[in-house]
């Protein structure tokens, strides 16, 4: 009975009248009446990009006024890298188990797979710029939550696509938005982020499914099979140097991550609407010292 109540619940989530007028009525009315923002150009051209292809390529140098947080989080991961350097040479030596599906072993969470959330660590703040937040506001319309930040180290490794190599869509809300930042110079050998545009909810081919193949439950197509929906030359592969940042829905399809001649390196955020059922990622310690958040900050927190 639970289970047909939640059920329910679930299917009218899908409809975006009751996904936003019913489970997210507070932080959208919220936003519009108290959170005005004004947009610098850059920014207001990644939403436009966002919400017409459900991706939008960009970079450090276009969208942040301010340098200081990326040189701080890249030398963060570079001393994090430094003093990993062993653990990581033997992880990178299980990376191609093909028999691990479902753990990503080619993909490694630097700050874990669960994170303790630190207003004060680079991370934190650098996921959380205000840049950052009015792209991913503006985008949804509401007040949204930051579900996650991390930094990816993808293998290179050997043998056939499997799991995010392979086209997919996220599930755990009507809009996701992912950021990608590239650490490194990110070229076809290095496993790019790859979107099908317009495959998003607010796109045109919204609820074209292409053929797949259930992996784990998971739904997963191949390129051919992405083709036959959206011809590979309209495909977004995001190659890009250092300091690229993508931002994609990724309820859009997408893959990634097929590094075959260079690993990848790249910091990671999530930002779904609160009524969103995503895992909680993030925990938050008792003591948050909200003094170093601004209001848009702590709305963006699963916190209150
Ligand atoms: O590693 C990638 O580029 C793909 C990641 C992905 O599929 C995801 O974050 O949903």
């Amino acid at each position: 009975m639970l289970q047909q109540i939640k059920n329910i619940a679930r299917g009218q989530r899908q409809n975006e009248f009751f996904w936003r007028y019913g489970f997210n009525f507070r932080p959208s009315v919220n936003y519009k009446l108290n959170f005005p923002v004004e947009f610098n150009a850059n920014a207001e051209k990644v939403v436009e990009n966002l919400n017409r292809d459900g991706i939008a390529v960009t970079s450090i140098d276009e969208l942040l006024a301010d340098k200081k947080p990326f040189a701080e989080l890249e030398s963060a991961v570079e001393s994090m890298l430094a003093s990993r350097r062993d653990e990581l040479a033997e992880i990178k030596l299980k990376a191609g188990d093909a028999s691990a599906i479902g753990e990503k072993t080619f993909n490694v969470e630097l700050l874990g797979s669960e994170v303790e959330f630190d207003a004060e660590s680079v991370f934190a703040r650098f996921a959380l710029q205000e840049t950052f937040l009015n792209i991913a506001n503006a985008y949804f319309g509401m007040l949204v939550k930051l579900r996650y930040y991390n930094v990816w180290q993808t293998f290179a490794t050997v043998g056939a696509a499997r799991e995010s190599q392979l086209w997919h869509f996220d599930r755990e809300d009507n809009y996701i938005l992912k950021l990608f930042l590239y650490l490194k110079d990110v070229d076809e050998g290095a496993g790019p982020f790859t979107y099908a545009p317009k495959t998003h909810r607010k796109g045109g081919l919204w609820g074209k499914q292409p053929e797949f193949s259930l992996e784990q439950n998971v739904m997963r197509s191949n390129d051919e099979q992405m083709s036959a929906v959206v011809p590979k030359e309209n495909w977004v592969k995001g190659t890009g140097k250092k300091g690229t940042i993508i931002f994609a829905d990724t309820r859009g399809f997408h893959k990634g991550g097929e590094a075959r001649t260079d690993d990848r390196l790249m910091f990671t955020a999530m930002f779904t609407s609160p009524a969103s059922d995503s895992k909680r990622l993030l925990h938050f310690p008792d003591e948050l010292k909200p003094n170093s958040l601004t209001k848009k900050q702590i709305c963006a927190l699963e916190i209150k």
